[in-house]
């Protein structure tokens, strides 16, 4: 059977790229059925940066409410946190050692990160992305739905699947295809119309979180960069205006528009009117999901029971497979 995988990391609230570019595209994958989808809160890959215990304790609960707000159902889906399923620690140790140094240094996310100072970042940091091949492959999962920003981690999972089958000798890890489609696969920033919409971004106008109420919101929609034209009539004339097609994305994005129409809708219209139909558009797609992120999160025992409810289905999966590769590997006792 097909399956999705995909996970995000409890570093910081939900934005609006986090659920254009991720949850409502999970959600509508469920929705879609013939697949059955696992969705993963990677708290070991939130670690790889410092977090403060309480507020990553927080942080993951925040993101469980966040993916049932945003249409995940916990029981057609399976959602659960990562540190639960201790398959894919193992699994991940078992891929350290497949994956090659030199592909980790090619990993564009892992030298944006770490900057210059990069003698000063933890190891976990640049060996993310073997782990994220464990969370991947632990499941066999065949499609893996991401924002643009993650493709290259989806490929070197590829690699890495190819490389230990090769390695052993055997047909055992599928090569799993990245999704990425629609309108918002890499939502930019408010402020910068060539940087990704980042929840780690030390602006908070240039992204709108989830939790944002509908004035904040429209504010940070009405004091978004744009340049002085009016929107194109046609598609064609998005090209080299960043925040232009940034808002137009959005917009298509939250109406289940495609980009073209959109444009046939509000080309020739100046930002001074275009911008209160998104704030307008926004606010009537966002509110209904931070209402019901904040009624979730009064109740941090029934998430945590989700939670764990979900960590016992995805670990039925992964047990085995990880019981499987340990034997393809040579350990004695695999378990
Ligand atoms: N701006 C974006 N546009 C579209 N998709 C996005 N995603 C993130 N930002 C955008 C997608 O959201 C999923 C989860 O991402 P993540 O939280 O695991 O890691 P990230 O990509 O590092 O997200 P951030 O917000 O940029 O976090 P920080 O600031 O901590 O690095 C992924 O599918 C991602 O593609």
């Amino acid at each position: 059977t097909p399956r999705v995988f995909s996970g995000i990391q409890p570093s910081g609230g939900l934005t609006l790229g986090n659920y254009l570019g991720a949850l409502k595209r999970f959600a509508e994958a469920q929705d879609r059925g013939g697949i059955e989808t696992v969705y993963c809160i990677v708290d070991m890959h939130a670690i790889t940066v410092w977090q403060d215990p309480d507020k990553l304790t927080r942080a993951t609960r925040e993101l469980a409410a966040g993916f049932i707000a945003s249409g995940v159902d916990p029981v057609r889906s399976i959602l659960f946190n990562q540190s639960q399923v201790p398959a894919h620690a193992q699994l991940g140790w078992i891929f350290n050692c497949v994956a090659r140094l030199g592909w980790m240094q090619r990993m564009t996310q892992f030298k944006d990160k770490a900057g210059k100072n990069s003698e000063n970042v933890s190891l976990g940091l640049f060996a993310y992305p073997a782990l994220m091949a464990a969370d991947i492959l632990v499941y066999h999962a065949t499609h893996v739905p991401v924002g643009e920003d993650q493709k290259q981690h989806v490929e070197l999972t590829r690699d890495i699947a190819a490389k230990f089958n090769n390695d052993y000798g055997v047909e055992f890890f599928p090569s799993p295809e990245p999704v990425i489609e629609g309108a918002a696969t890499r939502v930019m920033s408010l402020r910068d119309g060539t940087k990704k919409m980042s929840k780690s971004d030390p602006s908070d106008m240039s992204r709108i979180n989830l939790t944002d109420d509908a004035d904040t919101v429209a504010k940070k929609i009405r004091k978004a960069k744009t340049d002085p034209e009016p929107l194109p009539e046609t598609i064609e004339g998005l090209e080299g205006r960043p925040e232009a097609r940034n808002l137009v994305n959005i917009y298509a994005a939250l109406a289940d528009l495609t980009p073209e129409q959109v444009i046939a809708e509000h080309g020739g219209q100046q930002f001074g009117s275009f911008k209160p139909s998104l704030a307008d558009l926004a606010v009537a797609r966002l509110a209904p999901i931070s209402t019901e992120m904040s009624r979730l999160m009064q109740d941090p025992a029934e998430i945590d029971r989700i939670l764990a409810d979900g960590a016992e289905r995805a670990n039925a999966i992964a047990a085995p497979i990880l019981k499987r590769t340990c034997e393809i590997v040579g350990m004695v006792g695999a378990r």
